[in-house]
Order: structure tokens, then sequence, then C-alpha cells
């Protein structure tokens, strides 16, 4: 019996997912319902996904793709070229580590606009020095956004779609990153342009809408995993 543990909509239980429809695995995918799931199926670190297999718990989504590939090697998750094959490796690493970079950025900048505009409101009213006035204030906040009028979020979406363009442009004219075949950094890729898609950072559902090589990128990934 095979199960995976983890959230659907987390780009890792999606990479995880479609690596073990790819190789033909018969499985099913558990979601969490409360903090306590999390620490019952991923006592060590409280993280997910983890994959039973027959009994024995595999955690962190990199290691399960390790891990199945060598269990059931065809059809293998990485080229039989070593160059390329390390560059599908990192290309997994890289997908997994920069979206999550933009999305704890976004989650951050959002988090400290709520305290700032919290802290201004609360300052309404006051006069001495504890007061600023209108134009020093927007002068205050012209410097904090680093000399431009650029929302941060606005600054984080348009970052975040320069990211896409590069994965484009090393795309290139190939049905697959690096190769003709799908592999691991495909898998990384994908799970990370379908959080984008279901809008997990506001305005990035859009960014991928914007790039047809990306779509149809994407449904040759669901070709190869079973739609
Ligand atoms: N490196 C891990 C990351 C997994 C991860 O970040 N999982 C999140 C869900 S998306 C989690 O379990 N968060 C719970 C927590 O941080 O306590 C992997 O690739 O599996």
């Amino acid at each position: 019996m095979i199960t995976l543990y983890g959230p659907a909509q987390a780009p890792f239980t999606e990479k995880v997912r479609r690596a073990l429809l790819f190789k033909g695995y018969v499985f099913e995918l558990r979601e969490p319902e409360s903090p306590e799931d999390y620490k019952r199926w991923s006592p060590k670190t409280g993280m997910l996904p983890v994959l039973d297999l027959d009994g024995e718990h595999v955690p962190d989504s990199t290691e399960i793709l390790y891990r199945i590939d060598r269990d059931r090697p065809d059809p293998p998750l990485l080229s039989s070229d070593p160059t390329v094959a390390t560059q599908q490796r990192q290309l997994e690493e890289w997908a997994d580590e920069s979206f999550l970079f933009y999305y704890m950025k976004y989650q951050r900048t959002v988090a400290h606009e709520a305290q700032v505009v919290a802290e201004a409101s609360g300052s309404e009213g006051r006069t001495g020095d504890g007061a600023r006035s209108g134009p020093l204030r927007r002068f205050g906040a012209w410097l904090r956004a680093g000399g431009t009028w650029e929302r941060p979020e606005t600054g984080i979406v348009r970052e975040l779609g320069l990211r896409l363009d590069d994965l484009t442009k090393f795309l290139g004219a190939r049905a697959f990153f690096y190769a003709e075949r799908l592999s691991m950094g495909d898998l990384g890729v994908y799970a990370m342009l379908n959080t984008m898609r279901n809008d997990a950072i506001p305005g990035s559902e859009q960014l991928v809408a914007q790039r047809p090589a990306l779509l149809a990128f994407m449904r040759r990934v669901e070709e190869e995993t079973g739609g």
C-alpha cells in the first residue's frame, strides 16, 4: 500500500504526485486536515509531503523522487547523459527554492505593509515630536521602497515574471528542459508553475497565462503524467 501524505495545493506534493503517476505507481493521496496531521505523519520535521512505501516513511519531495527512481528506474527521472542529468538535478532544486523565495518575500511584504498601515493609523491625530507631516511621511515611504513609487508587491511579481522569462529562454525549442524527455527538473518547474497558475502570489496566474511556451510545456508534462 502506497500513500502520499501532503497538501494537494503545495508544489512539493504536486511534484511527487506527478512523479508517482509518471512511474505508474498506484497510490492514495491523503491531505492534512489539522496541524496534528503534520506531526503525526511527519514526526521528525513536521513537514509534508511524506511518502509511505508499504510502511516505510520517506520524507522530503526531492528525496522521494530519488527513492522512487531507484526503486523503479523505468521510465527514468534523469537523463543517461551525466552532464544533462546534473542540469536536471540542479533545475529541480532551483525550482523548489526560487518559488518559495518569492512566496516568502511576498508574505513578509504584505505583513510588513499591514504593520506600517496600523502604525500610521495609530499615530493619526498625534502632534508634537511623534507626528510626521504628510510630505515627510511620503518621502520616508519612498525611501523605504528603494527610491521608487512601485509598490513592493508589484516589484515581487515583476521579478517573478523575469524568472519566468529566464525559464522560457532555458527551455528554448526543446520539449522539456535540457532534453526531449521528461525529468525531475521538469516536474519541479511544473509544480512551481502550477502553484502560480493557482494564483498563490496574487498576479502570478497572469504571469503564467502570458507565456504560451510555458503553458505548452505544462500541457506536455500533464500528457506524460496522466493528465
Ligand atoms: N523541502 C521540503 C519542503 C516541504 C514543505 O515546505 N512543506 C510544507 C508544506 S508546503 C510544510 O510541511 N510546512 C509545515 C511546516 O513548516 O511546519 C520538501 O521538498 O518536501
